[in-house]
C-alpha cells in the first residue's frame, strides 16, 4: 500500500490538489503533524517523521494565519524534502474560538473527513451539548458521527436515541456502542477505512481513549498502561498526533480538541432547521418568538412539537455565534487596517510598497 494511504491521503484525483501537487517539479507529499516556532514535523508514513522549514512568507506575523499550514494539512516539499513549497487546498477544517477575551481563531485540524462525537450513555448524556458539537463540526466540512457509547450499561439506549430524533432526521449516523467490545465497533467501519482522517472528540470520561483502544487492538491493555509506554518513547518514530488505524485509515488527537468552542463562522441555523421551519410561519417576519402574537415558535412548543430545551439550546449558540462573529470581524478589519498602515509606512519611508 502507498505509505501516504495510511496518513490519510485520500488519493481520489481531486483536480484542486493535483494541479498544487504539479506546480512543484519533484515535489513530494508529507502530512503536518506538528507545529514547533520555527519548524514543522512532517509524516510522509507511518513511520517517517522529519522536520521541514516553513516557506519565508509563513513566518512573516501578518501572513494570514489560515493560509498556514495546520495538522493535518497535506503539504508539498521541495525536492530536498527540506522545505514546505506549497500547501495544498483542504478538505475541511476544524477551528475554535482561542480560550480569553480576543476570539482570536485557532486551527485545530485540517483535512478530517468523520469527527466522531464520543458521548456516553451514563450522565454524560447531554443533547444540547452534542447540539453544541454539531453546529462546530457542520461549519468545519467534516462530517458529524454520533457514537453513543456505555450501549452495554445502559437499559433506556432507546429513549435516549429518541431525544436525538432532530439529530437524526438532519442526517447524523447515530451509533450506540460498546466502546470495549471490537464487535460492536464493527459499525463504524465506513469511516475508518483507507485514506480517511476521523478524529475525536468528547468530554472526560466519554470513552475515547477505550474507544481508541478497542480500534487499535489494544483492548486488553489498561488504558493509562498504554500512555505510560507511550510516553517512555516506545513509538519513537510514529507521531502522537497521527496514528494509523489497522481499519485502514487514521486518527488526529491534538489537545486542541478537548476544548471546541464558537469561533464565529459557523452557521448555527444549519444545523437547527427544524426550528426555523417552524418560525417561517410566525405571523411576524422578524418575530422574537417571546411574546409576540400568532408565535409559531411558541406554539409549537406548547403543543410539545418542538423540544423547548432544544429551541432555548438554539438561541443560547445563536447568540454566542453572533457575539464571536462580531469580534472576529473587529479582528479582521483591524488586521486590515494595521497592514494598510504598515504598507503606508514603507512607502513613506522608502517611497515604495
Ligand atoms: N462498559 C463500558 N465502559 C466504558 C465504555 N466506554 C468507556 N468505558 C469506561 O469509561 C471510563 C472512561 O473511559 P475513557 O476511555 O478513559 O474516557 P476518555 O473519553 O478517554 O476520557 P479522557 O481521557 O479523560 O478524555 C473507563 O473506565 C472505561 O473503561 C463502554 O462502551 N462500555
Ligand atoms: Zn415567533
Amino acid at each position: 500500500m502507498n505509505p501516504l494511504t495510511a496518513i490519510g491521503w485520500p488519493d481520489d484525483d481531486d483536480p484542486a490538489r493535483q494541479a498544487a501537487l504539479a506546480a512543484v517539479p519533484d515535489g513530494r507529499l508529507a502530512r503536518v503533524v506538528g507545529q514547533h516556532r520555527s519548524a514543522y514535523e512532517v509524516a510522509t508514513g507511518p513511520d517517517a517523521l522529519r522536520k521541514v522549514q516553513p516557506p519565508v512568507p509563513w513566518t512573516r506575523p501578518r501572513f494570514p494565519p489560515e493560509e498556514r499550514a495546520a495538522v493535518g494539512d497535506w503539504v508539498v516539499l521541495d525536492a530536498h524534502g527540506r522545505e514546505i513549497a506549497a500547501l495544498l487546498p483542504r478538505r475541511s477544517l476544524l477551528k475554535r474560538g482561542a480560550a480569553g477575551e480576543h476570539h482570536r481563531q485557532q486551527l485545530i485540524a485540517a483535512n478530517v473527513d468523520h469527527v466522531l462525537v464520543v458521548v456516553g450513555l451514563d450522565q454524560d448524556f447531554n443533547p444540547r451539548r452534542i447540539e453544541r458539537y454539531l453546529v462546530l463540526i457542520r461549519a468545519s466540512g467534516a462530517d458529524p458521527v454520533l457514537v453513543l457509547t456505555k450501549a452495554d450499561q445502559c437499559e433506556i439506549v432507546d429513549d435516549c436515541v429518541a431525544l436525538l430524533d432532530e439529530v437524526a432526521a438532519s442526517g447524523v449516523p447515530i451509533h450506540p456502542v460498546n466502546a470495549k467490545d471490537p464487535e460492536s465497533l464493527r459499525v463504524l467501519q465506513p469511516y475508518l477505512g483507507p485514506g480517511r482522517t476521523v478524529v475525536l472528540v468528547g468530554s472526560s470520561g466519554a470513552g475515547k481513549s477505550t474507544l481508541t483502544n478497542t480500534l487499535l487492538g489494544r483492548e486488553k491493555m489498561k488504558t493509562n498502561a498504554v500512555r505510560a509506554n507511550d510516553s517512555r518513547g516506545r513509538h519513537t518514530t510514529t507521531s502522537r498526533v497521527l496514528t494509523p488505524l489497522p481499519q485502514g485509515g487514521c486518527l488526529i488527537d491534538t489537545p486542541g480538541m478537548r476544548e471546541l468552542k464558537m469561533s464565529g463562522d459557523e452557521d448555527v441555523v444549519d444545523s437547527f432547521d427544524d426550528v426555523e421551519a417552524i418560525a417561517v410561519n410566525c405571523r411576524f417576519r422578524d418575530c422574537a418568538h417571546g411574546d409576540e402574537p400568532g408565535c409559531a415558535v411558541q406554539a409549537a412548543i406548547e403543543d410539545g412539537s418542538l423540544d423547548e430545551a432544544r429551541y432555548r439550546n438554539y438561541v443560547k449558540l445563536r447568540d454566542e455565534q453572533e457575539a464571536a462573529q462580531v469580534t472576529l470581524a473587529q479582528r479582521r478589519a483591524e488586521a486590515r487596517s494595521a497592514n494598510k498602515a504598515f504598507g503606508k509606512r514603507l512607502k513613506d519611508k522608502y517611497g515604495r510598497r
